[in-house]
């Protein structure tokens, strides 16, 4: 089932199991039928193909590491990682609304919920009845979201939200949002925000250059009366929403190389049958140094993405190590499109090839779930014991 060639320069297959192969042969296949060919339409459109929602809740890459009771996959984290490069060798817009789903609004509610709002919202979201959104991003708090202003009060029979969060993924068409926000005594929650709920409107956000074909919006929260059961229950403080990042970064870590291996398969093809002076373009020494280097960087992608999956299954990942994959290997694949844009020479830069809009997709990826230097402050903190963020 493998109908996207797939560099596997040292023979990784080998280390996966049977049903990992199965379940990204599946998606690999559902990618190809479903996103390639709408997508570069989508994206100059910028146009958010709704469709899909229910159609990634039929192949099962809503939830895929959430217990099966749920509606969620019951599969393990080298699943979802593959998962996630599949969908991303589509397009990380796309990649971004399932990251969304799974890592950000389906796994709080696993986690902080209680049994009730496991049973109320997971199944819907697995299935893509219903889209979620993730709310910790505010105009004035990107990088520091323990500065967040958005808050809510206790009213006795209900709380009463107030604030805006900015950037939200998934946001103008979402059903409910997991936001955010601090108590009367400064105390980070998470709450669940329902699309109808008086006072809570989602803008979206317009012009993007990149993940054009993902919708992002705001999320505006005007004295919101915000029933006490839509309080996730089991966490506070700000080490609840780093823990769902955690979930989402790791599964970034594995789609940047999804995107790629789309860049350096299009280049690879692409040199070969581009003939100038006589010859084709891949017969050059400096063209087959950027391919001999697109291929040693995606191998050592790959291994650190598979020896993160395996500690992530064991318990065992640590904040720093995610932040050290994602860094590294949506760096790398920023890289391999901007060489793999030369390669393609002025066809390139048209929507032909796939590799500008991959290009600026990840102009996203480098910032969004944090940058590309807090990731590196992350680990700068790991290794100093000093935080050079604060
Ligand atoms: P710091 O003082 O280090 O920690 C605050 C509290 O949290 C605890 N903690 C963790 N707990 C669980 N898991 C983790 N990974 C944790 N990391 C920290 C920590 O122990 C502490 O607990 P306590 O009990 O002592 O209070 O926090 P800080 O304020 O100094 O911030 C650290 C920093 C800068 C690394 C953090 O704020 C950060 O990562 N900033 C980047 C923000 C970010 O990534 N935002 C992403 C928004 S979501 C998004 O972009 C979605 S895009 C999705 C898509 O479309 O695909
Ligand atoms: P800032 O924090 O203002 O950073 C600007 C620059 O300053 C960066 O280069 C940064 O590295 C640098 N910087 C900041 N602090 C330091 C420091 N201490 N030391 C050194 N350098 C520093 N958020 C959500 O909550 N949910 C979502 O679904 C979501 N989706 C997104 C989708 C898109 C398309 C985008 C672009 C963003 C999304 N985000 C989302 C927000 C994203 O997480 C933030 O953009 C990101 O965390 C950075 O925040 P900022 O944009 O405010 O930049």
């Amino acid at each position: 089932t493998d109908t996207f060639e797939s560099p596997d320069f040292y023979n990784i297959d080998d280390l996966l199991t049977e049903e990992h192969k199965l379940i990204r042969g599946t998606v690999r296949e559902f990618v190809k039928k479903e996103i390639s060919p709408i997508i570069e339409d989508c994206c100059q459109k910028a146009y958010f193909p709704y469709d899909l929602v229910r159609k990634f809740g039929d192949v099962g890459a809503f939830g895929p590491t959430i217990p099966t009771e749920y509606g969620g996959g019951g599969l393990d984290y080298i699943s979802y990682g593959l998962i996630m490069q599949e969908i991303e060798r589509g397009d990380s817009g796309m990649r971004s609304t399932v990251s969304v789903q799974s890592s950000l609004v389906m796994y709080p509610i696993y986690a902080f919920g209680n049994e009730a709002q496991r049973k109320k919202y997971l199944p819907k979201l697995a299935s893509g009845e219903w889209l979620g959104s993730f709310g910790l991003t505010e105009p004035d708090h990107g990088s520091n979201p323990a500065g967040m202003v958005t808050n809510f009060k206790d009213m006795g029979d209900h709380y009463l939200l107030n604030g805006a969060k900015m950037w939200i993924s998934n946001a103008p068409r979402a059903d409910v949002a997991v936001v955010w926000a601090k108590n009367e005594e400064g105390r980070i929650h998470g709450l669940i925000v329902e699309r109808g709920m008086e006072g809570f409107t989602t803008p979206e956000t317009h012009n993007k250059w990149s993940l054009r074909a993902s919708c992002t919006g705001e999320l505006v929260f005007d004295n919101v009366k915000v029933p006490k059961e839509n309080l996730l229950p089991n966490k506070s403080g700000l080490g609840a929403p780093l823990m769902c990042l955690d979930s989402a970064r790791y599964g970034i870590a594995w789609g940047a190389i999804g995107a790629a291996m789309d860049c350096y398969e299009s280049a690879r093809k692409y040199a070969a049958e581009r003939i100038q002076f006589g010859k084709p373009i891949a017969s050059f020494q400096l063209v087959q140094k950027k391919l001999a280097e697109f291929l040693t960087e995606i191998t050592k992608a790959q291994l650190l993405a598979l020896r993160l999956g395996q500690l992530k299954n064991e318990g065992r990942a640590t904040t720093a190590q995610i932040s050290t994959a994602k860094r590294n290997n949506v760096d790398m694949a920023l890289h391999i499109a901007r060489e793999a844009r030369q390669i393609h020479g002025g066809m390139g830069i048209t929507g032909e090839y796939p590799i500008m809009r991959h290009m600026a997709n990840l102009e996203s990826v480098i910032t969004y779930e944090g940058t590309h230097d807090i990731h590196l402050l992350i680990l700068g903190n790991e290794i100093t014991g000093i935080p050079a963020f604060k």
